[in-house]
């Protein structure tokens, strides 16, 4: 999967990209991440990407032309036409803006660009961008949070690692990201690993029984309790089976009765 980023500050994804999971994956050839200097692409003297916003105000926008000139330059014909009167041509390689106001970024989003052969995301500084940037030239306007970045380059290192995480082989386990809490739609349950007893707190008794069974339903009432505590709003949006119905039914009638 290849991944085209437009921002002012390229040394900024340098150590990410060198480490760990997205080095191996680069490493492998199953990740290619080509960073552009938005900066690159203006052609005044000073290498302005900045101007005030048009009836006053505070805050600075990032022009549009060096926005533009960037972004074309590199997707060139990616994105271009084929001549079809009955149907628009399938989208190729989506342009995201990184942005407050963008849809929030969430497991699903990240499914859903993992399908994509090649994305570029658009990363601004500044207090946003030209309109005419979200009019004419991006496809898509995504946000990771409600909270406030200084620039959307930690929002484009967080879908990249989310999404790259979903592609065969990039994972040494191919059933790991289909068991996330996020793709589940439930918490997951308590993890432990040896020593069985570490300063006198042990490890659960069912999880060295043997009994896979047992172990099995063990983990699954762990992991409705505590999406029932931590997170009920994901509850709301999850399949749940008789027997997990079952298991919230005893959670409520312990609460009851402390
Ligand atoms: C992304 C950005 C700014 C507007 C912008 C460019 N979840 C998120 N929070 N903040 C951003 C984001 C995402 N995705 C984000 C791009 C830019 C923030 N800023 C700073 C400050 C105030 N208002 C500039």
């Amino acid at each position: 999967m290849r991944f085209d980023v437009f921002t002012l500050f390229p040394a900024i994804f340098d150590s990410p990209l060198k480490e760990s999971i997205l080095k191996r994956a680069i490493d492998a050839g199953l990740l290619e991440v080509y960073l552009h200097n938005i900066r690159d692409y203006t052609t005044d003297k000073h290498h302005i990407t900045d101007d005030y916003p048009y009836g006053g105000g505070g805050g600075m926008v990032m022009k549009p032309e060096p926005v533009f000139a960037a972004v074309e330059s590199v997707l060139q014909s990616a994105n271009s036409q084929q001549p079809s009167a009955l149907s628009t041509p399938p989208l190729t390689v989506p342009i995201i803006l990184l942005t407050p106001q963008g849809r929030p970024f969430n497991q699903a989003v990240a499914w859903e660009l993992s399908k994509f052969d090649r994305v570029a995301m658009l990363c601004g500084r500044y207090e946003g961008f030209d309109e005419r940037i979200r009019e004419q030239l991006v496809t898509d306007e995504i946000s990771i949070g409600d909270y406030v970045l200084t620039g959307g380059e930690l929002a484009a290192l967080v879908i990249l690692d989310a999404v790259i995480r979903l592609k065969p082989g990039v994972l040494g386990d191919p059933g790991g990201p289909l068991d996330d809490s996020h793709s589940t739609g439930l918490l997951e349950y308590p993890h432990y690993t040896r020593p069985p007893e570490f300063r006198g707190w042990k490890v659960p008794e069912v999880l060295l029984s043997g009994d896979h069974a047992k172990i099995e339903r063990w983990r699954r009432e762990q992991s409705l309790w505590r999406t029932v505590i931590r997170r009920p709003d994901l509850l709301q949006q999850t399949e749940l089976s008789d027997s997990d119905r079952a298991i919230l039914a005893r959670l409520e009638d312990q609460q009851l009765d402390s």
